[in-house]
């Protein structure tokens, strides 16, 4: 079967293409670090991540960045021989694209395309070898939509001026956003997101007989939403697909959606979903027979490809991120344990949670939350200066943490429910009342601690060698009340000036089973 999601946790933005019998996804990153997990499969079914479109700091610079800044959607498509990744830095590069060989990397250093504004940029080459950029218009502009224009892959600018392709299906459509074009009998398609990215969100399809326009929308649009399943339906905010076509002739679209957990909760962000799509007409029909995407579809005719488990535990796993870019000498990895370095206190100051260092990262090393209930625990030693210990961060004001630090009392290991809503990530966050409540404090005689967070739910536990010792509600950890575009991870945090913690036997495990991802 195909179960939905496809990549749980903190995937979103899905953009897929085929080469031959193998699949490539990416999906967008913000201010996390590597950028731009690529994942590959072979039935649709199974999927390995191969490493990362942007590892090098030189790729993928995060000066004073939001968390929800940095990396927007990225498309990834192949032509002649060449992987192509294209997305946005929304806070610098602007639109950049780099290429590979070999999906796994190296990847090149950044193009950056001259005169494309906006967000989400995608490619398309057309049969006699053109290749057409789309992106949205940019925020600033007047008229809301997506634009097309042929581009210069020497010269990395345009060519030409750019065409107000489609305002979207909606009268006076919310975001459009995330164009792609696809060919089929003779048309240029034109596939894009509306509605923002909450709950109205929804995939939307016009067509041309040329790839500059004029579009015309489907009169049968949305072709995707769950916009009309009311805020308890499990699977909300479908939206931001990308399509994809087997060797047989089926097709697929991979979209973005989010699991309620306990209500209107999105702790784990945006996650990659996949439904299939008969286009055997002249309009793709999405989940044929229910028009809803499913927690699962019978797995398309191919053979099954499975790969070896991944040890998730493992620091040196691709699945590990730091919060901003790293510089040099932020975090080593000795065999099994993890160094951690902060260059300053990043759980006080107000600016948070725009990165409070340049280019660097303030002592977070974390993995995606994929699970409604999951636990994680880690060994820390206790620093000589500053605090730390394992944390779920949704921002760096509404967080979960579990810390040690010395005190003229002896080591204190504290539970601390950190939680600033209101939507700080997109205004001014001195704004909006912060709580930071200590939950439990004790003091303990040793110079390293087990530290855990666990969650059932939205029941969130804190422990300290195995026991139990606080418990805190975690429905303040989604996107909708603390803003932004992520979901939340569950790591590793040293903060203090200079402040440097080992760590190690990391685990992270889950209970989901195939009922919970009901939510029931
Ligand atoms: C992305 C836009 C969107 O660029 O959210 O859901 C933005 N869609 O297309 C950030 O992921």
């Amino acid at each position: 079967m195909l179960h939905n999601p496809l990549l749980p946790g903190f995937y979103p933005d899905p953009s897929i293409c085929r080469v031959g019998d193998d699949f490539y996804m990416v999906t967008s990153t913000f201010s996390y670090f590597p950028g731009v997990p690529v994942f590959h499969s072979r039935d649709l079914v199974h999927w390995e991540q191969l490493g990362h479109c942007l590892s090098r700091p030189s790729q993928l610079p995060l000066d004073w960045q939001y968390m929800s800044g940095g990396v927007y959607a990225p498309t990834i498509r192949h032509h002649d021989g060449l992987f192509y990744m294209v997305t946005t830095n929304v806070s610098g590069m602007g639109n950049f694209y780099v290429t590979a060989k070999n999906a796994a990397g190296p990847w090149s250093e950044p193009h950056v395309i001259k005169g494309a504004v906006g967000i989400d940029p995608s490619f398309f080459w057309d049969d006699d070898g053109r290749c057409y950029m789309s992106g949205t218009t940019d925020w600033a502009e007047q008229c809301p939509g997506v634009w097309v224009c042929e581009i210069d892959l020497e010269q990395d600018c345009l060519k030409g001026e750019r065409v107000l392709a489609w305002k979207g299906a909606a009268v006076n459509a919310w975001s459009p956003e995330a164009p792609h074009i696809y060919k089929k009998d003779g048309w240029y398609y034109l596939m894009i997101a509306e509605g923002g990215t909450e709950d109205y969100h929804a995939v939307t399809i016009a067509r041309s007989c040329s790839p500059l326009g004029p579009y015309e929308g489907y009169p049968g649009n949305p072709i995707l939403t769950h916009r009309h399943l009311g805020l308890n339906y499990p699977i909300c905010n479908v939206g931001h697909g990308d399509l994809v076509q087997l060797a047989d002739g089926s097709w697929y679209m991979v979209a973005l959606a989010s699991r309620l957990i306990g209500g209107y909760h999105k702790n784990m962000g945006r996650e990659t979903f996949i439904a299939p799509v008969d286009w055997s007409g002249e309009w793709p029909v999405v989940s044929p027979g229910t028009g809803r995407v499913e927690w699962a579809y019978p797995a398309p005719a191919l053979p099954q490809h499975p790969f070896p488990p991944v040890d998730h535990d493992d620091f040196s796993a691709l699945y590990w991120n730091t919060l901003g870019t790293p510089a040099a000498d932020t975090f080593s990895l000795d065999g099994g344990a993890l160094t951690l370095r902060s260059p300053l206190e990043w759980l006080v100051p107000d600016e948070l949670p725009r990165l409070p260092v340049p280019n660097g990262c303030p002592g977070f090393y974390g993995r995606r939350q994929q699970h409604m209930s999951f636990s994680a625990e880690v060994t820390v030693t206790v620093p000589e200066t500053g605090e730390a210990g394992i944390m779920l961060l949704q921002n760096g004001f509404n967080h979960l943490r579990m810390g040690v630090k010395r005190t003229a009392q002896g080591v204190a290991v504290q539970a601390v429910r950190s939680e600033k809503c209101g939507r700080p990530d997109y205004l001014n966050p001195r704004e909006y009342p912060r709580h930071v409540d200590v939950l439990w404090t004790d003091f303990l005689p040793a110079d390293s601690v087990r530290l855990g967070i666990a969650a059932c739910g939205q029941a969130h536990r804190f422990t300290v060698n195995g026991q139990t010792v606080a418990g805190a509600d975690g429905s303040f950890l989604g996107s909708e009340t603390a803003g932004g575009f992520i979901g939340a991870y569950v790591g590793c945090y040293v903060s203090g000036q200079g402040a440097e913690a080992a760590f190690r036997d990391f685990r992270y495990s889950h209970d989901d089973g195939a009922a919970q991802r009901t939510d029931e």
